[in-house]
């Protein structure tokens, strides 16, 4: 018979349920008791770490009553779930945007305050989870915040890497050094580790293939990936969605043989490598390596979320067949591409479902999202390193091109070219797998994160599969941010004022941003434009005040303050930047003391990371920083320019960052940045966009109007044309562009330090120019020009920025993630009572 639930006396275990302790006085008496028992500390020796994960711990508490209905919710309805997987999830902190969408960071800083602490200082307490390298993985971030926000059943899977993204340390001469990110070495307060959830995942061994397409896959290393679930609490509802982060250990602790026999090393040799496999995130962001350990990463990860997916579907004791009823399965990038093979190794050799049907399961299954049109970012792996890390996943994505290259023969008969184009394999010493091309092939519907990243796919690296597949199977979903995190909690002034001004509960327009609109019929108001200009005045000088505690310099905050921060990519061209800031660092020289008075005062401010291996992105900030040493000192311009490299920028520095900026930089060549969303974050927060014509600062632009964004630049068509005529018809750069010449020769020179250490950088513009700094340059400088003359007129300038902020409401991460929702995976509202 049925096992009666609950065991024991029903009503005893009713007495025992607690509810979610959401007034002052449960707060404080839940954090004290944390100090006591979690922490078993005292009163009387706790400081602020102490206080801080007392508070997480109660916060957490919170989150986990929601946490548990939600799942209960989930596992009574069964809906159709999503299952995000994405390699890198760039969370930042968690407290502070737990208890606002819990909606109790009034009562916790009333809470905090009758304990002797304050709330801000225990906010700081908090490391960042920065578990990715920029974008990609903090949109995965936003998406999971906007599925809890809008009730959506989705999942994120990813690993729990004991190790983040490097600590950017930089040299007195400007070097980048990198350090290790410990964060787990306090305790986490926001993960749970569910011990009773584990997958052996095997590696290398054989494959010997049987009948009916099957075969048996044996020996070689079997690795346990254990389970660590992260709560994502939703804004203003109790739906608190996963994340699932896997941590490899070895299956055995270690080697007993080799242990008895006295051989100590020998005997954990095979647990360190099982550990290795989650120890450290790879820091390259837009560009592959090609390594095994990361391509044990890739199926480790996959193969752990696969079982768990699984796992759960076969709870529902449905056929195979309806698993697209209750799964989609979102790709984010070709990471975890291995998914697909993995899946159909599951269906035919472990559950005997017949290839065919396989398929069709598998690619009504995933969805598949491209980030980048960069060729040196797409995945391939060679061949002999995945027969032998992956025997039988090897055998069937030979069997998957098979089947393919043979349909495409069947549609385009006698097309040699276009077979080898296609196919999955591509030829060379050695043959490697293209594994875009796999996750286009296995997926339902591919697309892009901007319409021209998306049109700009289906005329490039898709443009066969267009043909092949036709054009519905390539849509776009235009990125988004979440405008909890990145309004509300990072500016709260602004938050204050625009609820104050719409007349509405903060809750409304957080959670349907077009409402931001009401505040164009005050954007030419005085009185509000006041408001507004204090609100960004007082954020320049928390973003000073930080300034001044690491660097320990005073900054002008009545100065323009300009920002540029991303990964330092050579494509994303922090260098138009600074030769732009040497530039206008001679202009200033050259002119007389009165002239210089009537200029526009500016700090521009620069941050990011350069991948360790990335030696022309490491002279970049080199540059910068010896840039900002030596125009930083000249006494005769230092009232008028400075220039700043903050160190180690993570998700936290980027919210002081955001609601400080008067305009902030996206200048990537045309066609090359995706998206970018960091051109959102600044946007929302009124800092008005200096842009090229690229990824979504075309859609801002759309928004917001052209006449409040400063473009500059060549559109993408002529980029390809621009390259060509490099290359085979080259014209010396003193012609080109005699302004730009004139900042390298300086730079050769010795102005800014011994200029042969540049000489690798300055010949990428010199010759080729890739990039094409030759000819956006002059444009740049006219750009911000006009930007010069804007500023100028404060109330004109107040009112772009207002009006900037009001028509971002396309740009939040939920509507991305409705998107997502309706057109892709299918999936519905499930709201948790
Ligand atoms: O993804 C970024 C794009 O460059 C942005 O334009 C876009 O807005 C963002 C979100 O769609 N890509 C990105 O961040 N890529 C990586 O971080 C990355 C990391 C590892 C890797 C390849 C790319 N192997």
């Amino acid at each position: 018979g049925k096992e009666k639930w609950p065991r024991g006396d029903e009503s005893v275990w009713k007495e025992g349920l607690r509810s979610a302790d959401e007034d002052v006085s449960s707060i404080t008496k839940s954090i004290v008791h944390h100090v006591q028992t979690s922490l078993s500390r005292q009163a009387y020796n706790l400081d602020d770490l102490g206080a801080y994960q007392a508070t997480a711990l109660s916060a957490k508490d919170n989150m986990l009553l929601n946490w548990n209905e939600t799942q209960l919710a989930y596992t009574r309805k069964q809906p159709k779930r999503a299952y995000y997987l994405c390699i890198e999830y760039l969370m930042g902190r968690t407290f502070d945007n737990a208890i606002l969408n819990l909606g109790l960071k009034d009562q916790y800083r009333e809470g905090i305050d009758q304990l002797g602490f304050n709330l801000e200082d225990l906010i700081d307490k908090e490391r960042d989870a920065a578990l990715g390298n920029g974008g990609l993985g903090r949109l995965a971030a936003c998406y999971l915040d906007s599925s809890s926000s809008q009730e959506l059943p989705v999942w994120g899977y990813s690993l729990r890497y004991k190790y983040g993204i490097f600590q950017q340390l930089i040299a007195p001469d400007g070097s980048q050094l990198e350090a290790p990110d410990p964060w787990l070495e306090h305790l986490n307060p926001f993960e749970i580790p569910r011990y009773d959830v584990q997958y052996e995942i095997r590696f290398y061994g054989q494959s010997e293939r049987t009948t009916k397409g099957r075969a048996v896959w044996s020996g070689g290393q079997e690795v346990l990936a254990v389970a660590y679930d992260v709560m994502i609490p939703g804004y203003g509802t109790k739906n608190t969605n996963n994340l699932r982060l896997w941590e490899s250990k070895p299956k055995r602790g270690f080697d007993l043989q080799s242990f008895n026999a006295g051989d100590y090393e020998r005997a954990v040799e095979a647990s360190n490598s099982a550990e290795a496999i989650t120890s450290v995130l790879y820091p390259n962001d837009n560009t592959t390596f090609g390594k095994e350990l990361r391509l044990k990463q890739q199926y480790f990860w996959t193969a752990a979320s696969l079982a768990d997916i699984i796992r759960r579907f076969k709870s529902l004791d449905k056929p195979f067949s309806a698993l697209p009823d209750y799964a989609a399965i979102q790709l984010n990038d070709t990471h975890p591409t291995l998914a697909i093979p993995e899946l159909m190794r599951i269906l035919v050799d472990e559950e005997e479902v017949p290839w065919d049907d396989a398929w069709e399961i598998v690619t009504n299954t995933f969805f598949f999202t491209n980030h980048t049109v960069l060729p040196e970012a797409l995945e391939k792996w060679a061949v002999p390193l995945l027969e032998h890390l992956l025997p039988r996943h090897l055998q069937i994505i030979y069997d998957i091109n098979l089947i393919f290259v043979q349909s495409v023969e069947k549609k385009f008969p006698g097309d040699r070219d276009r077979l080898a184009r296609m196919s999955l394999i591509e030829e060379g010493y050695p043959k490697q797998v293209r594994m875009a091309y796999l996750a286009i092939i296995g997926s339902r519907k591919v697309n892009g994160v901007a319409e021209l990243h998306s049109e700009l796919l289906r005329t490039t690296i898709c443009k066969d599969f267009v043909e092949f597949f036709g054009i519905s199977k390539f849509g776009n979903v235009t990125n988004g941010v979440t405008p909890r995190r990145w309004l509300d909690q990072c500016n709260p002034g602004l938050s204050a004022l625009i609820t104050e001004t719409l007349k509405i509960p903060k809750s409304e327009w957080l959670k349907d941003l077009k409402k931001l609109q009401g505040l164009l019929e005050y954007a030419d108001d005085p009185k509000f434009q006041k408001k507004w200009a204090v609100v960004k005045q007082t954020n320049k000088e928390r973003l000073a005040h930080y300034v001044e505690t690491t660097l320990g310099v005073k900054i002008n905050t009545k100065a323009m303050f300009d920002v540029q921060v991303k990964r330092l990519h050579e494509y994303k061209r922090q260098t138009l930047n600074i030769f732009g800031i040497i530039h206008r660092y001679f202009t200033l020289k050259s002119i007389t003391p009165e002239e210089r008075k009537k200029t526009n005062p500016r700090v521009v401010f620069f941050a990011g990371k350069a991948a360790p291996g990335y030696y022309i992105a490491k002279l970049v900030i080199k540059l910068i920083i010896n840039v900002a040493r030596v125009i930083n000192a000249d006494p005769d311009t230092k009232e008028y320019l400075q220039v700043y490299f903050l160190p180690d920028y993570s998700v936290s520095v980027a919210e002081l960052l955001v609601p400080a900026s008067n305009i902030s930089q996206h200048i990537s060549t045309a066609g090359t940045e995706a998206s970018g969303t960091s051109n959102m974050k600044f946007c929302l927060n009124g800092g008005l966009l200096v842009g090229t014509v690229d990824g979504a600062n075309i859609e801002i632009g759309e928004e917001i109007g052209d006449e409040n964004v400063f473009f500059f630049g060549h559109l993408t068509p002529a980029v390809e044309d621009l390259r060509y005529q490099h290359t085979y018809h080259p014209v010396p750069i003193e012609q080109k562009c005699p302004a730009l010449a004139h900042v390298l020769n300086e730079i050769s020179a010795g102005k800014f330090g011994e200029g042969q250490t540049y000489e690798p950088l300055l010949n990428t513009v010199r010759h080729h120019d890739h990039y094409l700094l030759t000819e956006d340059f002059q444009s740049y400088i006219d750009a911000l020009k006009l930007v010069d003359e804007a500023y100028l007129d404060q109330s004109k300038w107040l009112k772009k920025s207002i009006t900037t902020c009001a028509k971002m409401g396309k740009f939040s991460s939920d509507r991305a993630i409705l998107d997502y929702a309706e057109e892709y995976w299918s999936i519905e509202p499930l709201t948790v009572e």
